[in-house]
Order: structure tokens, then C-alpha cells, then sequence
């Protein structure tokens, strides 16, 4: 007993220098390996050789011998450590040698890493060929023990049937760690599960494909850069087998149909639609390549190396297919996007000495009428002018060369979002099989990674704010609840003193003096301007730590991750999101029934919130930012209500090649994302519990006693005591047992035992029976 408060003390008392300092003497009399702290912030292996006073002399691993200060150095781990699989089972949690674990797990190709509860997963950029069918049955069967998607997904599953409670897959990292793959490998594991008669496993593997043209482009960061948010919750019948399933997307970045930075592209969809439709289809939408069209050749990168574009779209259309989606529709679609294309293509013309202009009346004009269904005339008179209302008199307005030219692209961004819900919409229909099954789900959620840019603008504002609030769902669970569970139910602990994002999110959110109030106050304002809005932010927010004044039209915050440094053009713009209302009307009057659509529904939900203007006293309109913080609200809510797995995804170099660990990179990913907490929290902690009644129930039939007539809890201690379990694995709460990582399996292999013997030779199957 005294082992395990020893424990406990060593590893929440005081900072973590303190401890490191005692530990350190005990190194230098030793002459163990320890880290020294090289100059630019590294560290390297060494051997301590002999110490005078507060100075160490350190043999190196390269042959130097080099003096270093005790305070620069950092114990090493044993031999025998290296490159363990859990980030708990080493002996000295500091960030060296966690790097260098991490980096000699990733040179053996070994990708998977536990830290505690989490799950690491470092980008292998290549096939490293562990996905294969006969890993999914070896994982299943558990032949195979070293880390993976498929344990935790496993896990997940198994979780699900034996409580009977909903859980969810959450997967975190910066761009291009690998968020999507991983994603992907979990549906993938599941489809193989959990897959029955119906094939519905073959249409959410075919819906992620569909999603991916639409809502995926290449950035510099990555190639298949995810620029929405999704939510994909996967629903099982009594008998384990999928039954429907469901999607939620979030946010789509629609800046990016417009407007592109160097070497990025728009969305996957327009380049595959250009490079594979058939000579028919093409004829029909009048279609050119992707170099005659605005849109697309604004950026000096069209293609992507080692991606066949026109393949890709014949695996679309088989995805649309498989899915349900209709030829006619199919049509459409193409038809919408070749009409956002060539409405690209329309240009303007300065008639007068105030910037007004006329649209040319060219082919661009002509095919976007003809693809959206209206009248030439029609399109550019919606996209030069502006028409009001004043008493019974209609006054046109002509609009600027700039007005002209948002009025055009607002219109390409409305359709294409409109186009996109659309489409998810449709996946979903076609997902809801077995609409009456009520079974447990799992939800699988992959978001944009965090972004901090040269020049951060309105979409990397809310992409990261919804990752601070990912993160404060992740640390929620990870320490605060494990905390207060162990305090409430009378358990020895003593606090770990952890980073919480609050501050910053109240930051965000804090009415109404937060960013995201802010922001809607000023976008309501007709006079205000990206300036006036960073200045009324200064004015009010430079209290706030994580908040900070810049020059001119910026400001930046202070992150979880890194500070980040944001430029307010455009955020008043693309916080009202309006389509002028003559665009409108013009896809009211279309002669497309999707384009009618859209626009029907966009008049309602505006109608519906200046309603609410009108009831609730205080409301303005809602911008995207704020809108898109209820989102997130709602879906925080729901994953309150389910057990969550984390994957914590890394990206080991900025050049997407194998092979490449850059510790500095590796570092900051796993200073800001808690890993280290989570893992010094997990070795502490207690990661089984269970309630008394549960686990008397589960075990209590194991006794060799008749213990009908005793107490759940008594019943429990004698399972604990009859199977050896050592005192310092366990501990007694008022409600729960909790028992130290890895206790239950023996527990759990007792009893898979009796059971065989009941059953005879019918082979027990993970947690079906229960
Ligand atoms: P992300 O989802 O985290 O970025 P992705 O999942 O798209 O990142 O991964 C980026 C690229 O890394 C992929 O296109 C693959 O080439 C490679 N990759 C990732 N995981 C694996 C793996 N397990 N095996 C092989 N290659 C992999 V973003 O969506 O940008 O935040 O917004
Ligand atoms: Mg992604």
C-alpha cells in the first residue's frame, strides 16, 4: 500500500521540475542516461560520467563529452523501454522521451501508440498495407495485440453492445495528420462488422466517397483537405448489424468556389467533372476544360500528382449510383456545377466615371442561362442592378464594379452550399434504410484540423474556434469528469493540474462582449467595416488574455495550440452571408426545379429569423459565426450522451513524405493537444470502474461461496480477494469499484472460462453474449 501512495504522490505533487530534480540527483550517483537540453531547445542521449556541484559532464551518444547543467538535464528510460506501445508504461513521462519513443516506434513503422486513453496515430504518408481483411478478422479475434484503428473501434463496439450506450469516435489533429484516413478505417472496420444483407455498409463507404468530391479540395497542407466538418453516426440493431446511418456536416468553407490561394484548388468535384465526363454530358452542359474557366485557373495548380481526376469521376458516378441518387438528378447536379463554372466566366464592363457597370453579354452569360434554366436578359439584370421597393414604384439601382462582382460570387457560393446540403440530404434518405431501428450507434466525428496560416481569415476564426471547443470536450473527459467522479465517490486523489481552454472559448463566445457577439453587432451595422469592427474589438476585449490588439485591421488569440494571427477583411461579409436579393429572385424564377428550391428554402429560413427578430427583444440576425457556434452547441450536447474513444492524429513532417520525423513539428502537436497530461492522468488513474451491483452481477457468479445473500458490495470485494487482485490495483468508492488498467482482463478471462464450460464449445465472441 505504501508503493501506490508513493505513486500517486510522485506523480501529482508539486511541478513535475520539483520531481525531476530529486529524480535527477539519484540519475547523477547512478550515472544513468539522461536527456541534455541542447542550445535551439532539442535534447540528446548521454551518459552522465561525473558530476561537481550543479555541473554534469555527459558522455554522448556521437563520442562527445560535454558539461551540462543539473537543471538541463531530464532522466532517460531504461533499454527496456524502448519504443513501448502506451506512452504510460514508461518510466519518466518528459517530452523527450516521449519524442523518441514516438520516433522509434515511427521508424519501425509502427504508427499506433497509446497514451492512457488515447489513441496516437502518426501519419505514415504511405500504404502501409495493415488494413487488409485478414487484419480486421485478427483484430476481431484479438490475434493481434499492438495498437490500431481497429482495437479502439473494436473496443467501441464492444462497448456499445455490453452497456447498451451510444459512443462516438473522435478524431483530432492539425491538417493533413490524418483525421479523414483514420475516419475512414474506422467506417471500413465496422462496414466489415457490422455488415448484414442489405448492403448498407457498401452505401456509407460510397456516401464518404461522394462527400470527399464535394466537400474535400487540396490545400498547401494537404491534397484531400477536408474543408467541412462531419458527423456520421452508425446505427446497430440488437444483433450487432448496421441498420442505417446518418450524416451531419458542418460549416462548408464556400469561400474556396471563388477564390483560391496559390498552388490550392476548389473542390475536387469541378476538376473531375471537367476531365471525365463523357463527350455527351459534356455537349449537354457545354463544358470546357478546367483552364477556361475562372473559377478554377485563378490558381496556378489544376491538377493533383498521382490522382486521375476522370477516374475519379467514374468512381463518382458509380458512388452516386450505389447510393440512389437517380440519372435525372445525377444530370442536374452536373448541371449546377458547369452553371457555378461558367457563371465564373461572366465579366464586367465600367460604363461610367462612377464604376457602374454592364455585364458583357458573352458565351459565359448565354451557358449559365441556358445551364440555370432563365432568361440571359434575366441573369444580367440580376447581376447589374438593384432593385427596391419604394411604395408602388420599383427603383433600379446600378450596381459597382464591385458590388457586380460579390453579387456574382455570392450567388456561385449560395448555389454550391445549397447544392451541397442538397446532396447530404439526399445520402441521408438513402442511408435511413431501416428507419424503425432503434438500436445503439456509434458517431465518428472528423473535422477540420486547426489552422494557423500565414494570413488567417474568417474560415480558419471558425474552424478554430470549433476546435477550442473540441478540445474542451476532450479535456472534459479526460480530467475534469475523471476527477470529479474519483472526488465524489470518495477516492483517494490528489489533483493534477491541467490546461483548460475556457478562457479562451469565453473569449468566443461571451455575450456580448465576446468575438463571435461582436462580430454580429458590427455586421448589422450598414456603415461598419472590417476596420471598425477590429478596432470595436480592441476597444472591448484587450482585457482578455488570450485576446490581442494588432496593427491596422488584425488581432490575434491566443490558442491551445499556437497564437494565431487573424485578419479581419472580409469577416463582416462573410458573417451576414446574404445573397442580394435580385439573385433570388432569379433562381426563384430558374427553371430548374434545384435552383427553385434552394431559393424557396433561403427566403423561409430568412423569413423565419426576422420573425424571431421580432419576438425575441434582444435577437439580432444570427451571423455564420454565431449560427455556427449553436451547431457546435447541439453537437457537443450529443456527444455528451455517448462514451468517447479519442484518436489524436499527428502529422510528422510538412512535406506529406514518409519517412520524416521532425521532432520540433512532432513536439508542438503533442504539447498543445494535452497528450502528455492525458497520459500522466491515465497512469494515475483508475481506467475501470464499475458500479458495486454492476460488477457483482458480473463476477459475483465466479465465487466458489454461495453469495446470494450478501450485498453487491461485499459480493465484490470477494471476487477482488478470491482472484488475487493485488490491493494497489484497486480501490473501494462509495458507488463504484475502480481498478488500474489492465486488472479486469484476468477478470474478464475467468470468466469467458466458465462460460466455454456452460456452453460447451461454442466459442465465446467478445462481449455478444452479455
Ligand atoms: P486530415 O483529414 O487530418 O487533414 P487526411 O486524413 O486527409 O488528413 O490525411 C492526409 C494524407 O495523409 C492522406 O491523403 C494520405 O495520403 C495520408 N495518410 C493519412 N493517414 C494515412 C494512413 N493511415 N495510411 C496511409 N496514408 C495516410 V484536414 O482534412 O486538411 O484537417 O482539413
Ligand atoms: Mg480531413
Amino acid at each position: 500500500e505504501e508503493n501506490i501512495t508513493l505513486l500517486i504522490n510522485t506523480a501529482s505533487s508539486g511541478t513535475i521540475g520539483e520531481l525531476e530534480d530529486d529524480t535527477i540527483s539519484y540519475f547523477i550517483k547512478k550515472k544513468l542516461r539522461v536527456w541534455c537540453t541542447q542550445p535551439r531547445g532539442q535534447w540528446e542521449l548521454g551518459t552522465i560520467l561525473s558530476s561537481s556541484g550543479e555541473e554534469a559532464s555527459v558522455l554522448l551518444s556521437n563520442g562527445k563529452v560535454m558539461k551540462v547543467a543539473r537543471s538541463e538535464l531530464l532522466p532517460a528510460n531504461p533499454d527496456i523501454l524502448e519504443g513501448v506501445d502506451d506512452l504510460i508504461k514508461l518510466s519518466y513521462l518528459n517530452e523527450p522521451s516521449v519524442l523518441h519513443n514516438l520516433k522509434f516506434r515511427y521508424s519501425k513503422e509502427m504508427i499506433y501508440s497509446k497514451a492512457g486513453a488515447i489513441l496516437i496515430a502518426l501519419n505514415p504518408f504511405k500504404d502501409l498495407q495493415i488494413y487488409e481483411n485478414d487484419y480486421v478478422s485478427g483484430y476481431r479475434q484479438k490475434f493481434s495485440d499492438s495498437h490500431h484503428v481497429y482495437t479502439l473501434t473494436d473496443a467501441a463496439y464492444n462497448d456499445m453492445i455490453r452497456d447498451e450506450l451510444n459512443q462516438s469516435i473522435i478524431i483530432s489533429g492539425e491538417s493533413g495528420s490524418g483525421k479523414t484516413e483514420t475516419a475512414k478505417i474506422v467506417i471500413q472496420y465496422l462496414a466489415a462488422l457490422g455488415g448484414g444483407s442489405c448492403g448498407i455498409e457498401n452505401e456509407i463507404l460510397q456516401t464518404n466517397c461522394i462527400l470527399e468530391a464535394f466537400g474535400n479540395a487540396k490545400t498547401s497542407r494537404n491534397e484531400n483537405s477536408s474543408r467541412f466538418g462531419k458527423l456520421i453516426e452508425i446505427y446497430f440493431s440488437s444483433m450487432g448489424k448496421i441498420c442505417r446511418a446518418k450524416v451531419q456536416t458542418f460549416l462548408l468553407e464556400k469561400s474556396r468556389v471563388v477564390q483560391l490561394g496559390s498552388s490550392e484548388r476548389s473542390y475536387h468535384i469541378f476538376y473531375q467533372l471537367c476531365a471525365g465526363a463523357s463527350s455527351g454530358l459534356k455537349e449537354r452542359l457545354n463544358l470546357r476544360s478546367v483552364s477556361d474557366y475562372k473559377y478554377l485557373n485563378q490558381s496556378d495548380c489544376m491538377t493533383i500528382c498521382n490522382v486521375d481526376d476522370a477516374k475519379k469521376f467514374q468512381h463518382l458516378m458509380k458512388a452516386l449510383d450505389t447510393v440512389r441518387i437517380c440519372e435525372e438528378d445525377q444530370e442536374l447536379i452536373f448541371k449546377i456545377l458547369a452553371a457555378i463554372l461558367w457563371l465564373g466566366n461572366i465579366s464586367f464592363q465600367v460604363i461610367d466615371s462612377e464604376n457602374h457597370i454592364e455585364v458583357v453579354d458573352d458565351e459565359a452569360v448565354t451557358s449559365a442561362a441556358l445551364l440555370m434554366g432563365c432568361n440571359s436578359r434575366e441573369l444580367m439584370a440580376a447581376l447589374s442592378t438593384h432593385k427596391t421597393q419604394s411604395g408602388d414604384a420599383t427603383v433600379v439601382k446600378r450596381l459597382t464594379l464591385q458590388q457586380a462582382i460579390d453579387a456574382r460570387d455570392a450567388t456561385a457560393k449560395f448555389i454550391y452550399s445549397s447544392l451541397f446540403e442538397w446532396l447530404v440530404e439526399q445520402l441521408n434518405n438513402s442511408l435511413e434504410v431501416d428507419k424503425k431501428c432503434t438500436g445503439k450507434s456509434i458517431s465518428i466525428l472528423d473535422i477540420y484540423g486547426f489552422e494557423s496560416l500565414k494570413k488567417n481569415n474568417f474560415e480558419q476564426f471558425c474552424k478554430n474556434y470549433a476546435n477550442e471547443r473540441l478540445q474542451q470536450h476532450f479535456i472534459r473527459h479526460l480530467f475534469k469528469l475523471e476527477q470529479e467522479d474519483y472526488e465524489s465517490d470518495g477516492i483517494d486523489w490528489t489533483k493534477i493540474d491541467f490546461e483548460d481552454n475556457q478562457e479562451c472559448l469565453d473569449l468566443f463566445e461571451k455575450k456580448p462582449l465576446g468575438l463571435l457577439s461582436l462580430l454580429d453587432q458590427e455586421s448589422s451595422l450598414p456603415k461598419a467595416s472590417d476596420l471598425t469592427f477590429a478596432n470595436k474589438l480592441k476597444q472591448h476585449l484587450d482585457a482578455n488574455p488570450c485576446f490581442k490588439g494588432e496593427r491596422g485591421r488584425a488581432f490575434s488569440v491566443r490558442h491551445y495550440t499556437v497564437e494565431v494571427l487573424y485578419d479581419t477583411n472580409g469577416f463582416l461579409e462573410k458573417n451576414r452571408d446574404t445573397l442580394p436579393s435580385d439573385s433570388l429572385q432569379l433562381l426563384s424564377s430558374c427553371n430548374c426545379g434545384l435552383l427553385q428550391f434552394f431559393s424557396k428554402r433561403s427566403s423561409e429560413s430568412q423569413s423565419q429569423s426576422n420573425f424571431l427578430r421580432t419576438v425575441a427583444l434582444d435577437s439580432q440576425k444570427q451571423g455564420v459565426g454565431t449560427n455556427f457556434k449553436g451547431q457546435l452547441f447541439k453537437l457537443i450536447h450529443q456527444l455528451e450522451s455517448t462514451k468517447p474513444h479519442f484518436v489524436h492524429c499527428i502529422r510528422p513532417n510538412n512535406k506529406q513524405l514518409p519517412g520524416i520525423y521532425d521532432e520540433d513539428l512532432v513536439l508542438q502537436q503533442l504539447r498543445c493537444c494535452g497528450v502528455l497530461e492525458a497520459a500522466r492522468i491515465s497512469r494515475v488513474g483508475y481506467p475501470t470502474r464499475m458500479t458495486h451491483q454492476e460488477f457483482s452481477r458480473r463476477y459475483g457468479f465466479l465465487l466458489s461461496e454461495d453469495y446470494v445473500s450478501q450485498d453487491p458490495l461485499s459480493i465484490s470485494v470477494s471476487v477482488l480477494q478470491q482472484f488475487h487482485i493485488p490491493l494497489e490495483m484497486y480501490q473501494v468508492g462509495y458507488t463504484k469499484l475502480y481498478l488500474r488498467a489492465q486488472q479486469i482482463g484476468a477478470l474478464e478471462d475467468k470468466r469467458k472460462q466458465v462460460f466455454q464450460g456452460i456452453l460447451g464449445i461454442q466459442k465465446c465472441y467478445g462481449g455478444y453474449q452479455d
